[in-house]
């Protein structure tokens, strides 16, 4: 039987998927996003999983769709069968929170993967670049749409269009990343991340990030909207009950995610 192409584990309520293509720096195709996918799938509708956590190895997160498989299609290989499509799509739809440890490479389709997440954690020795251009074509998963939002567009111009890479702390610095840890702690630092969330009431955890997403699918006003309504909703939960019980009685909450 051959390896699985994505490596799944559970650490209490943390779901972790490792692209596991090393040989070719986790290049994406569709067997990879199809894996990813239906480990997504799995966590999403487990009710003990709060947080899921897409990591990569230390050489690359993933160097991008493969270059090898592509290189032959014409237009009605891509556009026909939806090249990597369905499961990509489907993977945008995740409510819970998505994490990208990335280390070493994350470039091309391997840069959009841990755009679509929700936050990305970055080891000292990340790169991040969408070289698609020096291959005569362009970003195809998001890169042209999330990259400007994350790093505004005078940067995604200069990245885009001269397919330059940058390190961590550059990313840190326009935006892209969220935290840049030293390497070999990646995955501590950000499974400690990923537990905090996990702590937290779920309800809210996906109201939050539900409505943080919509800020860039609406005008203010109808963003604002959609967070009051959330944020009424969430006053039906027992959770809330508990959460400022557990304020007002200084004790620890015992969040049961209803
Ligand atoms: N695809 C296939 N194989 C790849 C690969 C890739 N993207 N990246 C690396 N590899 C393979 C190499 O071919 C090599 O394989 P062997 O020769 O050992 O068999 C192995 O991984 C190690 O790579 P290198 O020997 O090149 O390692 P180096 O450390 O020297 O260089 C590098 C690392 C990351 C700088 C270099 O490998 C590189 O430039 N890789 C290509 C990066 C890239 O151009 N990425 C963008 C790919 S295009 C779509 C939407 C989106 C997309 C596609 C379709 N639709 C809507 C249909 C996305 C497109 C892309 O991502």
């Amino acid at each position: 039987m051959s390896e699985s192409l994505v490596l799944i584990e559970t650490h209490g309520r943390v779901g972790v998927l490792t692209l596991n293509r090393p040989k070719a720096l986790n290049a994406l195709n569709n067997d990879v996003v199809a894996e990813i996918a239906a480990a997504a799938r799995q966590f999403e509708a487990d009710p003990d999983i709060s947080v899921i956590v897409l990591t990569g190895n230390e050489k690359a997160f993933a160097a991008g769709a493969d270059i090898g498989a592509m290189k032959d299609w014409g237009f009605s290989d891509v556009y026909n069968n939806d090249y990597l499509g369905g499961d990509w799509q489907y993977l945008r739809q995740i409510r819970k929170p998505m994490i990208a440890a990335v280390a070493g490479y994350a470039l091309g389709g391997g840069c959009e993967l841990a755009m679509l997440c929700d936050m990305i954690i970055a080891a000292e020795n990340a790169r991040f670049g969408q070289p698609e251009i020096k291959l005569g074509i362009i970003p195809g998963y998001g890169g042209t749409q999330r990259l400007p939002r994350a790093i505004g567009k005078a940067k995604a111009m200069d990245l885009i269009l001269t397919a330059r890479m940058i390190n961590a702390t550059e990313a840190d610095a326009m935006g892209l990343v969220s935290r840049v840890v030293p390497t070999e702690k990646l995955m501590e630092e950000t499974m400690d991340v990923a537990q905090t969330i996990a702590s937290m009431s779920l309800p809210s955890v996906m109201m939050a990030k539900e409505s943080i997403n919509r800020a860039y699918e609406s005008s203010l006003a109808e963003g604002l909207m959609f967070e009051r309504r959330n944020f009424h909703g969430l006053f039906a939960t027992e959770d809330q009950k508990e959460g400022m019980s557990a304020f007002v009685e200084k004790r620890q909450p015992d969040f049961k995610h209803k």
